[in-house]
């Protein structure tokens, strides 16, 4: 009789974690959604993290949070590229004139040296953290 109980409560924790699986993952696409705590508002945000490319040079290192959108602005006449030196973190390319572009940051903190693609020589170093 006991073992019968006992059976019969695994059986019953089993349809509980089946029903409580098929409830949960019901909504539509939940990865697309933004993580608790995200304040993703779709608006420009004034206070966000830029990078200013001006004279061939990227400026100061720039410390950003993780997944933060960068923007990038071109105040030279030539286009310029943020490309990763590694990997496929992030690679935006910049019209010059004043052109811009946004990318998010990469999600796991560390540094991440850039360059151009255009000008090896510019080089540049995003830190997340
Ligand atoms: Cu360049």
């Amino acid at each position: 009789m006991r073992a019968i109980q006992g059976k019969a409560a695994v059986l019953l924790m089993a349809a509980l974690l089946l029903g409580g699986c098929g409830s949960s993952s019901s909504p539509s696409s939940p990865a697309a959604s933004p993580g608790p705590g995200t304040a993703t508002t779709g608006a420009v945000n004034p206070g966000a993290p830029t990078i200013t490319i001006k004279d061939f040079e990227y400026g100061a290192p720039l410390t950003v949070a993780p997944g933060a959108l960068v923007t990038v602005t071109n105040v030279d006449a030539a286009g310029h590229t943020v490309t990763a030196d590694q990997g496929k973190a992030f690679d935006v390319d910049v019209k010059g004139s004043g052109g811009t572009a946004t990318f998010t940051a990469p999600s796991a903190p560390g540094s991440y040296p850039y360059h151009c693609a255009y000008h090896p020589n510019m080089h540049g170093t995003l830190t997340v953290k």
